[in-house]
């Protein structure tokens, strides 16, 4: 059994950086997989499901998570909102809303860090100490994957930074490209580091 479950569907995924206290890990697979306390999904406004990862989490959450959606009513962008995870082997679902990609000066850059510093937010007020990231915006709203990785890490060292917590963020990357983006990404700044 691996790390993170046995019925990862695990491509990739050696790599393990150390921020202060907290472990970073990137994976390629698939983020329902993955048994940390919570995975966050890359919602929109509704909540209410729709495609990409967000549609692979209700799916194989089940519908308790749907229903705490409704309830919650949705979620402005940049912004996150808390679900259990069902039948996930998650405990928990952070839903963030991350911007649609205009033209790059719509305020895009500060969304999406603030989609993936919120969640973690969330992570604490939970105490939840493992957090899985999909690459939120990347797919369906189009932001440009080169830059959200930098937004992302960003968001998610400045975090750490602050507040030494949680004890590990996992990217979790669908794609083989993205991966790559995230390894050579990681790989730049943790020289320097
Ligand atoms: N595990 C990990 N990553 C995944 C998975 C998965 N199972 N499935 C897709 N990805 P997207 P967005 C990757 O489109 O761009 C939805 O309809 C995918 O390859 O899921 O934030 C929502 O309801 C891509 O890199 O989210 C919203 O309406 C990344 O996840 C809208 O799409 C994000 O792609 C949100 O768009």
């Amino acid at each position: 059994m691996g790390k993170y479950g046995k019925s990862i569907v695990l491509i990739r995924g050696d790599f393990m950086y150390r921020y202060h206290d907290t472990e970073i890990n990137i994976l390629q697979g698939d983020i329902t997989k993955v048994e940390v306390d919570a995975i966050v999904n890359a919602a929109n406004n509704t909540l209410l499901g729709g495609g990409g990862v967000d549609g692979a989490i209700h799916r194989a959450g089940g519908k308790v998570i749907l229903e705490q959606c409704k309830k919650i009513g949705g979620c402005p962008t940049g912004e996150a909102r808390i679900t259990v995870g069902g039948n996930l082997p998650c405990k928990y679902v952070i839903h963030a809303v991350g911007p649609i990609y205009k033209d790059g000066n719509s305020g895009e850059k500060e969304l999406l860090y603030n989609a993936y510093y919120n969640s973690l937010k969330l992570a604490k007020e939970y105490n939840l100490e493992s957090i899985a990231f999909p690459s939120i915006s990347t797919g369906a709203y189009g932001y440009p994957k080169e830059k959200a990785v930098k937004v992302a890490v960003k968001a998610v060292l400045d975090f750490i930074e602050e507040e030494k917590f949680p004890k590990k963020v996992v990217f979790v990357l669908f794609g083989e490209k993205d991966y790559s983006i995230y390894e050579s990404y990681l790989e730049e700044i943790f020289k320097d580091i």
